[in-house]
């Protein structure tokens, strides 16, 4: 394929990763990365090196979705936010200070095939909100997210006409789960003419890899019964480091909003009602507490009931699994886009059909 040049919005524990894995990837050039602070723009290619190096301890995946006011969540997954100190992705050479970030991409739009959303999910409607600056824009290339919770699907879908008349192709909910979880399950439906039930049941270890995914992990505990994702939004780091503390640091989470359903239902596969996710965390250790499964049990064409599994390596990081299948969908989003194929698109759909 021709090469494609993309662009990260937020350097935090998926932006920096998502780079970092670009290098070692064919045809894939990041040009672009930026938060709130600021933006690095080469269009010969970022030396992510240099880029990764010099943000160490300036983490920050946040970016300003309404000029530079910073109307942004409050804490970052890097969580180094004393006034002053953090200066984001403007601490490396190849990055200026801004007060749009994200203006500033969409003003380098027809230089960059793919922009991947690598921010927060402590709105849900942020990412359609970024979105939207797109649409306003006039940016036609491709939008790709790694976002979790169902209902923002919806929010997106109902941005589905102006995006094919704008010419973006939006690839949505495109990590680990909902992403390479998703279009694993709806590759094992391919056995079955009726699916009856899909889980998704997946194991984190997280030891060495906390600092950089608090993030993540707040956005974890929204999805404990006591919680949700504004009350996530709002605990301080200690208060979540009491909440691990109170689980032994080892967290499973059961029935969890994730968008792994409407993506399965709207490709056809099955009724979203029929997928459960849910999963272990263990933020003490970096081995999986439990095996990455994914079940799709269904019937086949000459009557026989059976489950198709798929599982993950042990030994494979929740970072690989989320980067890597990121940055194979946005590769295979530009190849749509360039084909003319405009509009929302989720993981599965870009499997075989069901
Ligand atoms: C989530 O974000 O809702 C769950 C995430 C689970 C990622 C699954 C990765 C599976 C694997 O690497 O084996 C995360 C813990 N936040």
């Amino acid at each position: 394929m021709d090469d494609v040049t993309f662009a990260v919005l937020g350097t935090g524990g998926i932006g920096r990763r998502a780079l970092e894995v670009s290098q070692q990837k064919d045809h894939l050039t990041p040009v672009a990365a930026c938060d709130r602070h600021g933006t690095a723009i080469d269009f010969d290619g970022l030396d992510v090196d240099e880029l990764l190096a010099a943000t160490e301890g300036n983490i920050d995946n946040e970016v300003a979705t309404d000029g530079g006011t910073g109307a942004t969540p409050a804490d970052g997954e890097g969580g180094v936010k004393q006034h002053g100190e953090n200066r984001g992705v403007v601490a490396s050479s190849q990055a200026r200070p801004s007060e749009d970030s994200i203006q500033d991409v969409i003003d380098h739009g027809d230089e960059i095939n793919a922009v991947l959303l690598a921010l927060p999910n402590y709105e849900h409607d942020f990412i359609p909100r970024v979105a939207d600056r797109f649409l306003e824009g006039g940016y036609g290339g491709v939008l790709i997210d790694v976002l979790k919770r169902s209902r923002v699907i919806d929010m997106l879908d109902e941005r589905g006409d102006e995006f094919e008349d704008a010419g973006i192709t939006f690839i949505c909910g495109a990590g680990a789960t909902p992403g390479l979880l998703t279009g694993a399950a709806a590759l094992a439906a391919q056995s079955f003419v009726e699916v009856t039930d899909v889980e998704i049941w997946w194991g984190v270890g997280l030891k060495s890899g906390y600092q950089d995914n608090r993030g993540t992990v707040r956005e974890d505990i929204a999805h404990l019964p006591e919680y949700d994702i504004e009350t996530a939004r709002d605990l301080s780091d200690a208060e979540i480091e009491a909440i691990i503390d109170d689980h032994d640091g080892v967290i499973e989470f059961e029935d969890m909003e994730h968008a792994d359903d409407v993506l399965l239902e709207r490709a056809g596969v099955c009724d979203a009602e029929d997928v459960t996710v849910g999963g272990v965390l263990d933020v003490r250790s970096d081995e999986k507490p439990t095996t990455t499964t994914v079940s799709v049990t269904g019937t086949t064409f000459d009557g026989e009931t059976a489950t198709n599994t798929f599982q993950l390596g042990d030994e494979t990081s929740m970072e690989a699994n989320v980067n890597g299948p990121a940055l194979g969908y946005l590769k295979t989003g530009v190849r749509r886009n360039r084909a003319g194929e405009y509009g929302v698109l989720g993981p599965a759909e870009l499997m075989p059909g069901f």
